[in-house]
């Protein structure tokens, strides 16, 4: 049986200003090809499937007509939420598309969602384990047990099962020794979720990750991070984006070919004084890439980002790279500004709970913050 896995597809997402629907348009385009060519059995989608929780109209149609493509090929689409979606419009139709072969899995429920296909050499059972919040562990939780006990149990509700197993995740799941390679694109924390023991996964001969951004495996190579569909950060220029092709033989894994995933516009990133970067693009032409620019002018020129969006219409960015002691001057009063407590706590409660505490408390969910926030001695003193 033959997989192909790809996660984070971020659809609707807008990165400096730029709408990068052509770009996730192509990209789509692309794992359809590489489906017909290649023919996988199954695709793996392992969340994080739209950008946020209210999609763009644009990005909507563009997955229902990916899906619509899919459902046309003879293969089985197996599909989980990821913490940027909303589970009831990821779910919406899930029921009447099986009928088609298209699996989805996003609210967190128990027993967790199975799906059985079998090849020559038997039944493979997926688990489709859609993103699960702190508060969805806790709703499971019984009294004594570690993050790791809950989400065992979660994991055995599929029930006993003797054959080839895999899964989807979009957990953020730790190596036992090492670190992943992380970037900016991805949030630097997933609520109180942090760093499951990959450990937990040992039984799935293929685990089809997602919330990672650069594609990498954890442990060993049957747990893959598919890394996201395009380079959604700075840091991710070096980061060639590829999606796994797994074969599963007879006892589990047999091999991973790695189809690299062309983009439709390149990302670069430039950097030198403005009069060479101008000089280059003269003979090179205008270019389309989506341009990161660092300018190295002693004395930066107040039209440089001008100038350069004359050769690069695509700039995502421009900095300018001045030395240590002047940079202060420049730092902007929204990067610097501390946040207060009640800032913080806001954001945790709507990480935490994927809900704002006016949603959860009600019409009091500032006034409880408040209140948290003076018994503990006031803003000062937690600052
Ligand atoms: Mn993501």
């Amino acid at each position: 049986m033959k997989l192909l896995a790809v996660s984070d597809l971020h659809l609707g997402r807008r990165q400096h200003e730029f709408d990068l629907i052509e770009d996730q348009k192509h990209a789509l385009k692309s794992i359809v090809k590489i489906c017909l060519e290649k023919k996988p059995d199954v695709l793996l989608i392992a969340g994080d499937v739209y950008d946020s929780a209210l999609p763009p109209r644009d990005a909507v149609s563009l997955l229902d007509d990916f899906l619509f493509e899919l459902a046309g090929l003879p293969l089985s689409v197996l599909m989980i939420s990821g913490n940027h979606d909303s589970r009831e419009r990821l779910n919406y139709g899930g029921r009447i598309f099986e009928g088609s072969g298209i699996h989805i899995a996003a609210e967190a429920e128990l027993p967790v969602k199975t799906v059985t296909l079998s090849d020559e050499y038997g039944p493979v059972r997926f688990t489709l384990l859609p993103y699960l919040r702190p508060a969805d562990i806790r709703r499971f939780a019984e009294d004594g047990e570690t993050v790791s006990d809950t989400l065992t149990k979660i994991l055995n509700s599929a029930g006993e099962f003797s054959g080839r197993e895999v899964i989807l995740s979009h957990q953020f799941w730790l190596p036992l020794s090492g670190e992943l390679v992380r970037c900016d694109s991805e949030p630097p924390t997933v609520g109180g979720l942090d760093g499951l023991p990959v450990s937990l996964l040992d039984r799935y001969c293929y685990a089809a990750l997602g919330h990672i951004h650069t594609p990498q495996s954890v442990g060993r190579s049957g747990v893959r991070y598919s890394g996201s569909i395009l380079k959604y950060s700075a840091s991710e220029v070096h980061s060639e984006k590829s999606l796994p092709l797994v074969s599963l033989g007879k006892s589990g894994l047999e091999d991973i070919e790695f189809i690299p995933l062309e983009p439709l516009r390149q990302v670069r990133r430039i950097k030198g004084p403005l009069a060479e970067l101008c000089a280059a693009a003269e003979t090179e032409g205008v270019s389309e890439d989506y341009i990161y620019a660092v300018v190295t002018d002693p004395i930066p020129d107040p039209d440089a980002r001008r100038r350069l969006l004359f050769y690069y219409p695509n700039l995502m960015e421009m900095k300018i790279d001045l030395p240590d002691n002047e940079r202060t001057e420049f730092s902007s009063e929204a990067v610097t500004r501390k946040r207060t407590i009640s800032e913080w706590f806001y954001e945790f409660y709507l990480m935490q709970n994927g809900i704002s505490p006016e949603d959860g408390f009600g019409e009091s969910g500032a006034e409880v913050i408040n209140k948290a926030v003076e018994a503990a001695g006031g803003e000062e003193a937690l600052l």
